[in-house]
């Protein structure tokens, strides 16, 4: 019973999670060399994502002010970071600015502005341009069992969408 409950809450709430992890760099990771205003471009940062910073044992990463990113200012930073992988969460909307505070790397480019934009209020899908179109919304949920309902559907987004009616109608039928 609040098994069921517990699966069902997961179940709803996996099809809403659009969340995106942006590797900083791509592939090139945190490192000196690496345009991070180009990368940053071709990015949506949403409310809810995620920010990967990667890099070797000469690096760090401080989140700091805008006047310090523009002047590659490593004091006072708002937060530091350190040890070769960090992961930071995207919780407010606004602009984020981040460098290494390794002497010379921020003037050789290691330094991050981003923009976060909110995702809440909206009405449009997420414009994420790595995940294919969204499932269309489901049919015949009154009256097949679950594993019919499921069986008629071969994508994952649609075992998705099936499996939390099936859960959804085996709460209401338990309560
Ligand atoms: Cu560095």
């Amino acid at each position: 019973m609040a098994m069921a409950a517990a699966l069902l809450l997961l179940l709803l709430a996996a099809p809403v999670i659009y969340a995106t992890n942006h590797t900083v760099g791509g592939s090139s990771g945190w490192d000196t060399g690496v345009n991070y205003t180009a990368w940053a471009s071709g990015q949506t940062f949403t409310v809810g994502d995620y920010l990967v910073f990667t890099y070797g044992s000469t690096h760090s990463v401080d989140q700091v002010t805008q006047t310090n990113y523009d002047n590659c200012g490593t004091s006072n930073p708002t937060k530091s970071y350190s040890g070769g992988s960090n992961t930071i969460a995207l919780t407010t909307s606004g602009s984020m600015y981040f460098l290494c505070p390794t002497i010379g790397h921020c003037s050789q480019g290691m330094k991050l502005a981003i923009s976060v934009v909110s995702n809440s209020g909206s009405t449009s899908p997420p414009s994420n341009s790595s995940s294919p179109s969204p499932p269309p919304p489901p049919r015949n949920s009154s009256s097949s069992s679950p594993s019919g309902a499921t069986s008629k559907f071969c994508s994952m987004s649609h075992l998705m969408v099936g499996l939390v009616l099936g859960f959804g109608m085996m709460f209401a039928l338990v309560v």
